[in-house]
C-alpha cells in the first residue's frame, strides 16, 4: 500500500475530509463568483460546512458549468500558477478545459503512485504504457505515477500495434497500461504475428480503464496475456486517472481522503444510501487550480462501505454500469452524439438527417456516420461527392478527435421517425463496451 490513509480507521478519515471540505469551500466562495452565487441562492455560508454530511446541502456542478466558464472560469488561481491544461470532449464544440498547479500535480500523482502499487510496481518494472499522450489524462496521469513509484515508463502512446509489441517484448514490460480494447486488440494481432503470449511477454499487471469492460473481456485478458487485471477510474474533471483503482481482490477503491465520493438519484438530485445505484458525484478537497464541488459525473454505480480484504477502508465503488446521460464511449475517447451534429452543421450540400452507426472492427470501435447529401449535390457526382467525404471526415477528426467514416446516402433514403429521431445504432455486442 503505498500510503497508510488508504487503510485509516473511517473516524480518522472522516476528520480528514471534514477539514479538507471546510478549506476547499472556503477557497471556492471566495475566489469563484461562480460558487458565491450558488452558496447566496441557496443561503449557504461556508461556516455551515463542518462534516461530510453537509455536503449534501450544497448545489451540484455539471459538465455545462465548466463549459459556461470555458476555459478558465472556474480555476481559483491565475494562469501564472497553472503548470499544465488538458481537456476532454464537451457536449458541443468547446472541450471541458482543466487546469493544474503544481500542487495538484503531487495530488494526482500521489494518487497514481496508489494505483501502481496495487500491484507493488516499483523499481525494476518496465510500464509500457500505451494510453494515448496529450490532451486526454491516460497517458501522462500513468507515466507520472509510473516514474513516482521509481519504474521504467516506455511512454508509447496508442496506435502503432505492431511496434509496440515489439517493445514490449524486447524491453521486457512487466506492466501494461491502456483500454481494455486496445489491449485484447494488442493480443490479437501478437497471435497473428506468431507471438506466444505467455512466453515471448513478461507482463504481470494490466492497468484497464478509460472505458467500461465486461466481466468477459477481463478474463479474456487475463487468459490471453496471463496478468493481473486491475481497474483504473477516473475523470479529467476530477483529476484524470487516479479518483478509483482496483486492488487485487479486484475492488475498486476511491481515495476518498481526495476526492469524496456521493451517489444520488439523477433524476430528484436526492443522495442514495450506500448499496443503492445511482449517478455518481464528486468533491475534490485538495485541489487548488479548479476544485469541484459535488461534480455530476454521469456514470451509474453502487458504493459500499466496508473494510476490504486487502486492507483498505475508503470506499468501494463497483465498476461503472452505464451512463445517465448518451455520451458515447469509442476506443476509450468520450464522444457525445451532440458533438457530430454540431459538426453537420457545419457543412453545406447535406440535409440534417444522420446515423451514428457503432461497430466493431475486430475488437476495436468503429465509428460511421450516415449522412443524406442534398439533391443539388447529389446532382453533381461523384467528384462533388468525394470531396464532401473527405470534408466531412477532416472536420470530425477536428472536432471529436477521433477517425469517424462517412458513408453519405442518396436524399431521403434514411428512416425517417414518427417521435423522437434515433440516431444512433449501437451494433457493438454486449463484450466489453455495454453494462
Ligand atoms: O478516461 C481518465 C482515465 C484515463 C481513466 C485512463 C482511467 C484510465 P475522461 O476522458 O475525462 O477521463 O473520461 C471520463 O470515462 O466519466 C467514465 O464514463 C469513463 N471511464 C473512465 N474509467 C472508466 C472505467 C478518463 N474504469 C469518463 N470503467 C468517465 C468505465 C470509465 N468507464
Amino acid at each position: 500500500m503505498w500510503n497508510s490513509i488508504e487503510s485509516a480507521p473511517r473516524e480518522e478519515l472522516e476528520a480528514l475530509q471534514a477539514k479538507r471540505l471546510r478549506d476547499t469551500v472556503e477557497r471556492v466562495y471566495h475566489l469563484v463568483p461562480f460558487y458565491r452565487k450558488k452558496f447566496d441562492e441557496l443561503g449557504i455560508k461556508p461556516a455551515h460546512v463542518k462534516s461530510v454530511k453537509d455536503l449534501a446541502n450544497l448545489p451540484l456542478t455539471t459538465k455545462q458549468d465548466l463549459r459556461d466558464h470555458y476555459p478558465f472560469g472556474l480555476f481559483t488561481v491565475p494562469i501564472s500558477s497553472v503548470i499544465r491544461i488538458h481537456s476532454s470532449s464537451g457536449t458541443t464544440g468547446k472541450p471541458t478545459v482543466v487546469g493544474y498547479t503544481e500542487h495538484d500535480m503531487g495530488v494526482w500523482k500521489e494518487v497514481m503512485a496508489r494505483t501502481m502499487s496495487m500491484m507493488d510496481v516499483g523499481p525494476g518494472d518496465v510500464v509500457h504504457n500505451a494510453y494515448g499522450y496529450g490532451l486526454f489524462t491516460g497517458g501522462l496521469g500513468f507515466h507520472y505515477g509510473a516514474e513516482e513509484v521509481g519504474a521504467a515508463v516506455v511512454p508509447s502512446s496508442g496506435g502503432f500495434t505492431k511496434r509496440q509489441l515489439l517493445l514490449m517484448k524486447d524491453f521486457g514490460a512487466t506492466v501494461l497500461c491502456c483500454t481494455p480494447s486496445f489491449a485484447l486488440h494488442m493480443a490479437e494481432v501478437a497471435q497473428e504475428e506468431g507471438y506466444d503470449l505467455k512466453k515471448d511477454f513478461k507482463i504481470r499487471a494490466g492497468f484497464f480503464g478509460a472505458e467500461p469492460a465486461s466481466e468477459g473481456l477481463r478474463q479474456a485478458l487475463r487468459d490471453a496475456w496471463g496478468l493481473v487485471y486491475i481497474e483504473a477510474y477516473g475523470l479529467s474533471e476530477i483529476i484524470g486517472p487516479g479518483v478509483a483503482a482496483g486492488c487485487p481482490y479486484g475492488n475498486l477503491h476511491v481515495f476518498e481522503d481526495h476526492f469524496i465520493p456521493e451517489v444520488i438519484d439523477s433524476e430528484t438530485g436526492e443522495v442514495l444510501p450506500d448499496g443503492e445505484q445511482g449517478e455518481l458525484v464528486f468533491t475534490t478537497v485538495t485541489k487548488q487550480a479548479l476544485p469541484i464541488i459535488r461534480y455530476r459525473t454521469k456514470d451509474i454505480t453502487v458504493l459500499h462501505r466496508q473494510p476490504c480484504k486487502c486492507g483498505r477502508t475508503v470506499t468501494i465503488m463497483e465498476s461503472v454500469k452505464g451512463r445517465a446521460d448518451d455520451m458515447l464511449i469509442v476506443n476509450g475517447v468520450n464522444v457525445f452524439p451532440s458533438q457530430v451534429e454540431h459538426v453537420l452543421t457545419k457543412v453545406e450540400g447535406i440535409t440534417p438527417n444522420y446515423v451514428i452507426v457503432l461497430d466493431k472492427k475486430g475488437v476495436l470501435d468503429k465509428l460511421e456516420v450516415w449522412v443524406e447529401v442534398d439533391d443539388r449535390t447529389f446532382a453533381d457526382g461523384i467528384g462533388a461527392l468525394e470531396n464532401l467525404k473527405a470534408q466531412l471526415q477532416n472536420e470530425m477528426l477536428n472536432d471529436l478527435y477521433i477517425n469517424v467514416r462517412i458513408k453519405l446516402v442518396e436524399p431521403k433514403t434514411l428512416e425517417r421517425s414518427m417521435g423522437k429521431a434515433k440516431r444512433i445504432i449501437d451494433k457493438r455486442e454486449a463484450e466489453g463496451l455495454k453494462s
